[in-house]
C-alpha cells in the first residue's frame, strides 16, 4: 500500500556526496565518518573535473561573487564522488557535513566534517546535495552511466576521469 511504498522509498533515499580537492588528503577519515554514520556508500568514483564541468556542476551559483573562485577550486585537483544510501540520506549527510563556512561549522557544529577538515568558506572539504532534485541531478552528473546499477548486489568502485 501507499504507506509501505513511502516507507520503503524513504528507507532507500539516495544522495550525492563529494570530497572536494582540499578534502582529498583527509579522504580516509571522511569515508570513515560516512561509514560510521549509517550511510551506505553505493557507488564511489574518483575524478578530476575540468573548469567547465565544475561550472556546470555549480551552475546554480553562476551569479554569485564566489563563482569563479569556486570553479577554480573544484577543478584544482581530484574529487571523490559518492552515491550514499540510507533512510533520510539527504538530511543525514547534510547534518554530518555541517554549515557551509568552516568558521561557522567550528562554532556551531564542532564535530562536523567541515569543522574538522575545512579551511574557509570555499575550501570546505565536502559537498552534499541539498534536496531530492539536486541529489538526482548530481548523481546523474557523476554516475550517468551507472544510474540503474543494482543496489546491494555489488558495489562499483571506479577510478577514472569523467567524460
Ligand atoms: P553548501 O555547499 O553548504 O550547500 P552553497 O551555498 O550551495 O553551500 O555553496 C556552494 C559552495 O560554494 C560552498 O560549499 C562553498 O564551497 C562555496 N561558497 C558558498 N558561499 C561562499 C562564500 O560566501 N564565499 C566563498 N565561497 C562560498
Amino acid at each position: 500500500d501507499e504507506f509501505t511504498r513511502r516507507n520503503l522509498q524513504q528507507l532507500q533515499e539516495r544522495t550525492l556526496a563529494l570530497i572536494k580537492p582540499d578534502g582529498i588528503p583527509y579522504m580516509g577519515k571522511i569515508i570513515e565518518a560516512i561509514c560510521c554514520s549509517g550511510l551506505i556508500i553505493k557507488q564511489l568514483r574518483m575524478c578530476k573535473l575540468s573548469r567547465g564541468q565544475a561550472k556546470d556542476f555549480y551552475k546554480a551559483h553562476m551569479d554569485k561573487p564566489f563563482f569563479e573562485e569556486l570553479a577554480n577550486h573544484m577543478s584544482s585537483g581530484p574529487c571523490v564522488a559518492m552515491e550514499l544510501v540510507a533512510e533520510d540520506a539527504i538530511a543525514k549527510w547534510r547534518l554530518l557535513l555541517g554549515p557551509t563556512s568552516t568558521e561557522v561549522a567550528r562554532m556551531k557544529a564542532p564535530s562536523s566534517i567541515r569543522a574538522n577538515f575545512g579551511t574557509d568558506s570555499t575550501r570546505n572539504a565536502v559537498h552534499g546535495a541539498d534536496s531530492y532534485d539536486s541529489a538526482r541531478r548530481e548523481a546523474h552528473f557523476f554516475f550517468a552511466d551507472r544510474m540503474f546499477a543494482p543496489c546491494a548486489k555489488f558495489f562499483n568502485v571506479t577510478l577514472g576521469i569523467i567524460k
